[in-house]
């Protein structure tokens, strides 16, 4: 990767008239208002953009309107913002939108910013020094604390050269933007160009990108390549983290791109409609009742949602509260992301907070651990995330489902993941794909299957053991077929279970017949050895013998298993002695009659009816002892 120089994202705030973008056009040269119905009401309406490169620092400008009306297009351009430059006329001090736009900003976790007194030439020393004092009174216990407060005029251009400096200094102190994360980029604009088509714009917030990449288009889903990449207004070979990016997409008509969606490298995430989150509540907001209606707003996209409270019936002015989001439109989201709420009516920013699992269930009574792992997912590290993610997944914890609830990068996943295998938290039941089941879980599908075949040994005492099928339907759908093939090869390899074929059993078992049992097996025996090939009916066998008749089948059952009774066809069998003389007796016959033997032949040999006859013979064909040719059998 080239060494790129430090990209700063920009973004004005404040009141309306406050002097937002013609403090960016005597910074930059460029009037960010670009529609006609700006031009001519002279206020600013929807996002404007400017660029400005200075001292090896690209600065991409969002301009934002200040008007009340239009905070959810402040909104929209306020996502990504790294530096806040709030913007207060020295005639007019703090006013609505101003302490609107702070509070957004704050909520959205902008950690820097510089205060700006514009119109500084409409008002004399010592009101600047007292706008100066109220504005640190204001701020003094929020993250513009220590932010430097410029006065500047446009018209007369002081402080200019003051405030360009503060932008260096603070765009300096700004941690990197780490490119190497998965990209994102939430849609601000999209437009066509004549002979290029569909282009996009919007604040690169995660990752990078490059013409000729795919990427994914949400909430649609849909796959689209990158055919050219601008930033700060010029094509780049690449478009990294922190950059203000315009992107031309083959494969799609502008008109089907939206301020709202986003782009996201491809395959990796999930639209959602319900999420789990902290939400705070402004001082300023009146109380928030339990399903309340909100507008919710996240990246460029905006919605309605439901908001359930956790753990309480309404969340008072200026307290926070773990919440589910219900929205009303599909939204891409992940971990970690910001965003505000405004009153559903009248509209007015209410709170905002933190996204902590994109991918929320359905609320639940039942489900008390909930808070519990909110909590982790606020505060913990990986792999304590990871743990409670795999705890809470009774079906077990696949790695796409990992990576789209956490955005986390595939070598972060897998060292997570590792550690937790490693101290027996979590058992990997599948490598490829990853698939992570909570060690506790584990052991109770370990204890689970035991169980199962211990108890079909004491129900079902003359069989040898239970089928792998049955033992694994018998676990209920809560198991995955993976789950049970790990834990199924654990018990066989700890010498617990023994498998013989399908059957499995507890380890030295064998299958003990008590006296009766044992005289009623010695009679079936001697019933179908004695008969020779004359078989006697099986019922009849069974019925003379003294135990009840599900036993007397299990004995029969036991006998056919050892092979030591053959079944011909269901009503048919033969005991293994009488099968091999007769056998025997072909094998003499071959030799001195020859290899051909017709059914009447066979009968006589035999000494057995035809009906008996047909059968058996079909019975050597299929054991390759004789092969059918016409009406006659060839001796194999
Ligand atoms: N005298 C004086 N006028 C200024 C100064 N800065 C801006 N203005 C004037 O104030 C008016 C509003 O300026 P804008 O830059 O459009 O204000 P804004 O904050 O972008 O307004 P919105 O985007 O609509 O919220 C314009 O008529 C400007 O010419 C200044 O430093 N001195
Ligand atoms: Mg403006």
């Amino acid at each position: 990767m080239i060494e790129q120089s430090k990209s700063v994202i920009v973004g004005t705030a404040g009141h309306i008239d406050h002097g937002k973008s013609s403090l960016v056009e005597a910074l930059t040269g460029t009037h960010p208002d670009r529609l006609e119905e700006e031009k001519r009401r002279g206020i600013t309406i929807d996002l404007g953009f400017a660029f400005l490169e200075e001292s090896g620092v690209r600065f991409g400008f969002v301009d934002v309107p200040g008007h009340e009306r239009f905070v959810s297009n402040m909104l929209a351009g306020a996502a990504g913002v790294d530096l806040l430059l709030l913007v207060i006329a020295a005639d007019e001090s703090v006013k609505p939108q101003t302490r609107e736009h702070f509070d957004i900003c704050r909520l959205l976790g902008i950690q820097r910013g510089i205060i700006v007194l514009t119109k500084t030439d409409l008002v004399d020393v010592d009101t600047v020094g007292l706008v100066r004092l109220e504005v640190e009174d204001y701020f003094r216990e929020s993250f513009l604390a220590r932010a430097p407060i410029i006065p500047v005029s446009t018209k007369t251009q002081a402080g200019l050269i003051e405030l360009k400096r503060a932008l260096l200094v603070t765009a300096q102190e700004l941690p990197e933007k780490n490119a190497a994360r998965h990209f994102r980029l939430p849609i601000d604009r999209a437009f066509a160009i004549k002979g290029f088509g569909a282009v996009v714009t919007g604040t690169l917030i995660s990752g990078s990108v490059a013409p000729g990449e795919e990427v994914q288009l949400f909430p649609s889903g849909q796959r689209l390549r990158v055919r050219g990449v601008q930033s700060g207004g010029k094509s780049v070979d690449r478009a990294f983290a922190g950059q203000r990016t315009a992107l031309n997409l083959a494969g799609i008509e502008h008109t089907a791109l939206r301020r709202g969606m986003s782009l996201a490298s491809p395959g990796k995430f999930r639209v959602t409609r319900r999420l789990d989150a902290r939400l705070e509540l402004l001082a300023s907001a009146p109380r928030l009742k339990h399903r309340a209606r909100v507008h919710f707003h996240c990246g460029t996209s905006e919605t309605v949602a439901e908001v359930f409270l956790y753990g309480c019936k309404e969340l008072a002015s200026g307290q926070d509260s773990m919440v589910q989001f219900r929205l009303q439109d599909d939204v891409l989201v992940l971990a970690g992301d910001r965003f505000i709420v405004r009153q559903f009516s009248p509209v007015t920013t209410i709170g905002g907070g933190v996204v902590l699992d994109p991918l929320a269930r359905r609320p639940t009574l039942r489900d008390t651990g909930r808070m519990a792992f909110l909590e982790t997912l606020e505060n913990g590290d990986k792999v304590e995330i990871l743990a409670a993610m795999t705890d809470r997944a009774i079906l077990g914890l696949r790695f796409d489902e990992i990576l789209a609830r956490t955005g986390w990068l595939e070598p972060e996943i897998a060292s997570a993941a590792k550690t937790l295998a490693s101290t027996g938290r979590a058992k990997a039941i599948s490598s490829e794909p990853l698939m992570l089941l909570a060690g506790k879980a584990f052991t109770e599908l370990h204890n689970k299957i035991f169980a199962r075949v211990e108890k079909f040994h004491s129900l079902n005492p003359l069989l040898p053991g239970i089928s792998r099928e049955d033992l694994r339907s018998g676990l209920g759908r809560r198991v995955r077929p993976e789950a049970f093939r790990v834990a199924l090869d654990d018990l066989l390899a700890q010498k617990k279970l023994e498998a013989q074929g399908e059957i499995i059993k507890r380890a030295g078992s064998t299958i003990s017949l008590d006296p009766e049992e044992a005289r009623a097996k010695e009679q079936i025996d001697k019933a179908f050895a004695t008969a020779g090939l004359a078989v006697p009916a099986v019922k009849e066998v069974l019925s003379k013998l003294s135990v009840e008749s599900r036993r007397a089948e299990k004995i029969l059952q036991i006998l056919l298993r050892d092979k030591v009774l053959v079944r011909v066809t269901p009503e048919l069998i033969f005991h293994r002695d009488a099968l091999a003389q007769l056998r025997d007796r072909l094998s003499v016959f071959k030799k001195t009659k020859g290899d051909r033997i017709s059914v009447p032949l066979f009968k006589e040999l035999t000494g057995i009816s035809r009906k008996y006859a047909i059968p058996l013979l079909e019975y050597l064909d299929r054991e390759r002892v004789t092969r059918r040719a016409g009406d006659e059998r060839v001796i194999l």
